[in-house]
Parts: structure tokens; sequence; C-alpha cells
């Protein structure tokens, strides 16, 4: 199984919680190799104003593979999400995430993820809103598919989203959507929160041949190991369903954000044969 470590591109300047590895961008992909990750999730904010082109090219070179392209961060650093209470903000976040398909596809990334930036029903009118993403993620994905991207929705607990919290939830509005290039990302740190089974959501996600993508933090979202979740069983549930995708460290970047890294990667190989 294959791991990944989350960690912005070189346009974010403010600290991202969640971000891990210290150092400038050239420095990041070099410290991920050499601890032994196979990728990394790429925070993206601002497509516009990155060297495609370069970036693929530093990559590359780095021995690493570009598992996905993150959109939190746009949150986070420029307050767009796709469901936001100003119609204007709203369109300004779904350009955003059509940019972020095409600087996807311009690295070879095969995803973009989707949690908080999709904002919020209660931000956006309430329950109509919904309407309104689904319209949103039926014409990206359509994008998707024209670029070889596909989206992957992120079910977040319940203090950060008030629409979809679990894999039912997660599943039930990309069924809605109904389109090949929509799929599901599961965060073990949410998983844990809002599930009453640590395990079965991952089986239900490959079951329906759409868990696309994972990402790791313990119960504390602290590196695997520093918490109380079962990663071996999570591990397990994983093989013997043949999970395909990666495991991606998205978690708390504490002590420091290498360390962070490097716990996490020591722990998995722990739990994780063949890593
Ligand atoms: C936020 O808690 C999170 O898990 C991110 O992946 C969502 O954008
Ligand atoms: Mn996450």
């Amino acid at each position: 199984m294959k791991l990944a470590l989350a960690t912005p591109t070189p346009e974010v300047e403010i600290h991202i919680p969640v971000a891990l590895l210290s150092g400038t961008f050239s420095e990041r992909l070099q410290k991920a190799a050499r601890l032994g990750y196979d990728g990394v999730e790429l925070m993206v904010v601002r497509p516009g104003q990155l060297d495609a082109r370069a970036i693929h090219t530093q990559i590359s070179e780095s021995g690493l593979a570009v598992v996905a392209i993150a959109s939190g961060a746009i949150y986070l650093v420029d307050k767009l999400t796709l469901l936001a209470s100003d119609v204007e903000v709203s369109r300004q976040a779904t350009v955003r995430l059509h940019a972020l398909i095409d600087f996807a596809a311009a690295l070879e990334a095969p995803l973009v993820t989707i949690g908080s930036f999709r904002g919020r029903l209660a931000w956006a009118g309430g329950q109509p809103a919904r309407k309104r993403l689904i319209e949103i993620l039926q014409m990206a994905a359509e994008k998707g598919a024209e670029r070889g991207v596909r989206l992957v929705l992120e079910p977040l607990n319940r203090y950060e989203s008030d629409l979809l919290n679990n894999a039912d939830e997660g599943l039930a509005l990309i069924a809605e959507v109904g389109h090949s290039h929509l799929g599901l990302l599961l965060d073990t740190y949410h998983v844990n929160i809002e599930e009453a089974s640590l395990t079965e959501p991952f089986r239900q996600g490959i079951a329906a041949g759409k868990l696309w993508h994972v990402h790791l933090g313990d119960s504390n979202r602290l590196p695997p190991g520093e918490g109380h979740l079962d990663f071996p069983s999570i591990i397990a549930t994983l093989r013997e369903m043949d999970y395909q995708g990666y495991l991606s460290a998205e978690l708390l970047a504490r002590p420091d954000p290498d360390t962070a890294a490097e716990a996490t990667i020591a722990y998995m190989r722990q739990v994780v044969p063949g890593t």
C-alpha cells in the first residue's frame, strides 16, 4: 500500500495546520522522498500563480507521484467555498475548482479532493443549496472526465460540515450526481468521529467501487500510533478489499511538520507490510 503526505505548493504562504514538512517546496519534496514516501498530495490555493510545467519537472525528478490536488487550503486562505452565502463567491470558487482540475491534468495528478472547500448548507440558504452543489459537481466531474482527472468528495465531522458527515451520506450524494468521475475520500480522523464502525465505511466505499483516496490521521489528528485508532484493522480491511489508492497523511504538524512526517511513516511501516 502506497503512502503520501499533504504539503502545500509554493504560492501558499500561510501556515496550514495539517500540512507536513518544513522548508522550501523543493526541500519538502526531497525530504518526502528521503523518508520513503511514494507521493505527495499538493494543497493548492492559486493554481494561476504556479508554473505547472516547472512543478511537474521538479516532482518527476524527486521520484514522487502527485497523488492528489487538495482544495482545502483554498477555503483557509481565500475563503472561497462552492456553497457560499454570496453567489459571487460561490461562482469564483467554481471557477477555482475548474482551474484545479486543469492544474491536476497538467501535473498528471489523478484526483482533486473536495472537503471543506464545498462550504456549508447553512451558509448557502439551507437544503436547496444541496441541488446547487450537485449541479456544480456534475459539471466539474464532466470537465474532469475530459481532462482525465477524477474528483473525490470527503465526508467531514459534524463540527466542520453540515453536509456529508459519513460514508453513507457521501455515497448517496455521489449516486445522485451519478458521474463516473466522482468518488469518495475517507479520512480516518473524521471516520472515527462519525461512524459506528472503524472498518465498515472503508469496506462499503470499496464495494461500491468509489473509495479512491484515504487521509490518515489518528483519533486526535496526530500521526497514526499517537492516538487510539486501530490502524491494523483499517489496513487489514483495505487489504482484504484490495484497495488500490494511496494512504495520504493529512494531520496536525506536531510537534513540528518534519517530526510528524517521520513518525507517520515509521508507524505505517510497522502496520503495513511492504511499505
Ligand atoms: C478537513 O478537516 C479535512 O480533512 C480536509 O481534508 C478537508 O478539506
Ligand atoms: Mn481530510
